[in-house]
């Protein structure tokens, strides 16, 4: 039994300027499948490697493979539905499937679109496509498909989803096999270093309506910290890896857990540094530990600070909010962790004012970093519902962070990009010649320059936001900026076509409406887990 797995050739100009990151998903499938005994596994990164849909079709002539998966995030989708076109054209023989998480949620349209497409998997991989091997493997595909947990497919012109496959309970049955993939190609190029991308906890325990990440994955889970370490050790030790970044959304909520990963890389003496995405509260919770963390090797850490003050929800107190985030991002520059603030901007309320006011907001608090995301609708997440018809652009493949998809009401799209622009501008203008290359600490300045030289790379590729492809050359060329939405794009919300997650339950509660005061960013409230838990 043959598998290729292939990553498509998507590009946008955001997280990617830092260099080349290895997709993990395709680690984690790996090696599910090898200790399942499904051993005949080849992966193809046309994103990193910039393949041509020539260059793929020649690789899978020689492989002549029986299953050829493909990934999607929602930006990435028309890529990867013509890849597994391209994929059915050449071996027909083979079963395409795509995986992650635009299908997982859109399926009903996916399949109508691409019905070359044999089966979607939703949701978490590792347990719905090993199955699906098994069934193929077994020669009762496509005959017993029905029993297949956690996989969608056509039936004539009836889309059908089987029920959900639940969550993986046992979550150390979860472990990489990081050797599918060419570490060469791999590089942060702020440390100019092989990087990683492991995975410590899967899923989020809060429900921020612009977010759907915890829909994803419906539970959180954490795996055992000593086991995600001798993963990193074989990263370090068997593919060169001087730098990685946890894929969690939340990995420091499990305090216990966390601080025990930490202790174990400490123990292993392991020359690599690290990066997490977290939230404020759990930055203020863990203020006398921070000195651990960063023993441990942690050297970066990406709040989503402003984000839900921008969202303008009511359920969020921006006084509150202003204050810990400020204090969360003082306490990492004290203890040497590079801290970032992500500020979403570009939702329907957004004007040239509160845009300015999040540069204000940046200069007071005086993070490291500091990012300006656009609002990007999934429309799997809570907030869409709300938004309604004031989101007119169904181009997904600009559903990537630095696209304005939503026209606010006071600007027009470009004025809304020059804003954001000229933010970056004076924000990083000021770290060059005032910040970076007067941080006393030598890990942490080398690390700020390699980030300044990252973002100097992009600009002068014009790869930073898609600038060069949208012809930004700053505000003098606010008229002739063009997004290129294909306008064709709609979202199919025939009967039955919607996307609709009827059969896929969360654990988490039903929202409930925080008092004001109770409320943080990134994620609602103060809420921590039981150390005992998990
Ligand atoms: C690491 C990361 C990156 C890396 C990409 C590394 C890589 N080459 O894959 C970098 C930094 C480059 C990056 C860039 C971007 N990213 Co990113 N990224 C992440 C992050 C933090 C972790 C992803 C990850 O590795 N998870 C761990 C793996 C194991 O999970 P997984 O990929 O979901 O795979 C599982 C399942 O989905 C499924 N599965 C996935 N693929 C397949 C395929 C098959 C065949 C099967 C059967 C199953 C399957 O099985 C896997 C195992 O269970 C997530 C947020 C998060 N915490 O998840 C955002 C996230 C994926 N990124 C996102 C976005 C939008 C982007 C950018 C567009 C932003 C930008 N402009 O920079 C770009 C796009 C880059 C590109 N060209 O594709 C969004 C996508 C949202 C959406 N609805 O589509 C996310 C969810 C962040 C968010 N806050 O919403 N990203
Ligand atoms: S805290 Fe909110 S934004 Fe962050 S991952 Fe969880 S649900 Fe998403």
């Amino acid at each position: 039994m043959r598998i290729v797995l292939i990553h498509p050739n998507y590009h946008s100009g955001g997280a990617e300027i830092a260099g080349n990151w290895p997709p993990a998903w395709a680690a984690y499938l790996t090696g599910f499948l090898r200790r399942e005994g499904f051993d005949d596994i080849t992966f193809i990164d046309a994103m990193t490697n910039h393949l041509t849909p020539d260059q793929v079709r020649a690789r899978l002539v020689e492989l002549q493979p029986d299953l050829i998966g493909a990934t999607a995030i929602t930006p990435a989708i028309y890529e990867a539905e013509a890849l597994l076109k391209l994929a059915k054209e050449t071996c027909p023989q083979a079963v395409t499937v795509l995986g992650g998480i635009h299908g997982t949620f859109m399926y009903p349209q996916v399949l109508t679109e691409a019905p070359w497409i044999d089966a979607v998997v939703r949701g978490e991989g590792e347990q719905v496509l090993t199955d699906l091997v098994r069934c193929i493997a077994e020669g009762r595909w496509p005959a017993d498909r029905a029993s297949v947990k956690g996989i969608a497919y056509r039936v004539g012109e009836e889309i059908v989803a089987n029920a959900a496959m639940p969550p993986i309970a046992d979550v150390d049955r979860i472990v990489a096999d990081w050797s599918v993939l060419d570490w060469s190609r791999y590089i942060y190029i702020p440390l100019n270093t092989r990087v990683a991308i492991p995975n410590l906890a899967r899923g989020c325990p809060f429900t921020c309506s612009f977010c759907s990440q915890w829909k994803f994955w419906r539970d959180y889970r954490v795996r055992d910290p000593r086991k995600v370490v001798d993963e990193i050790e074989d990263l370090v030790r068997n593919h060169g890896i001087g730098f990685f970044i946890l894929a969690d959304e939340e990995p420091t909520i499990h305090k216990k857990k966390f601080v025990q990963f930490c202790e174990a890389l400490i123990e292993r003496d392991l020359p690599v540094l690290w990066g997490i995405n977290t939230r404020v509260t759990d930055i203020l919770r863990d203020e006398a530990l921070l000195p651990l963390y960063r023993k441990a090797g942690l050297v970066h850490v990406s709040l989503g600070t402003e984000a839900a003050a921008q969202l303008k929800l009511d359920r969020f107190n921006k006084e509150t909010t202003v204050a810990q985030n400020k204090k969360a991002i003082q306490l990492l520059r004290q203890n040497g962790i590079v801290a970032e603030a992500q500020f979403i901007v570009g939702l329907d309320n957004e004007t040239p004012e509160t845009l300015e006011e999040t540069y204000r907001m940046a200069l007071d608090w005086d993070p490291d970093m500091a990012n300006w995301a656009m609002y990007t609708p999934w429309p799997f997440n809570d907030l869409f519902q709300e938004l309604g018809d004031k989101v007119e652009v169904f181009d997904f493949s600009k559903y990537n962070f630095v696209t304005p998809i939503m026209k606010p009401e006071a600007m027009d799209r470009a004025t809304l990009l020059d804003r954001t622009m000229h933010n970056y501008r004076r924000f990083y203008l000021r770290k060059t010649f005032l910040g970076y290359p007067w941080i006393r600490d030598k890990v942490k300045r080398r690390y700020m320059l390699g980030c300044l030289w990252a973002f100097a790379k992009s600009g002068f590729q014009r790869t930073f936001y898609d600038l060069g492809k949208v012809g930004y050359w700053g505000p003098q060329s606010k008229k002739s900026v063009d997004f290129h939405f294909d306008e064709s794009r709609r979202l199919d919300a025939a009967p039955g076509r919607v996307p609709h997650n009827a059969m896929w339950k969360t654990m988490h509660r039903p929202k409930a409406k925080l008092p004001p005061a109770a409320a943080k960013a990134c994620g609602g409230g103060t809420e921590q887990l039981e150390d005992a838990e998990g």
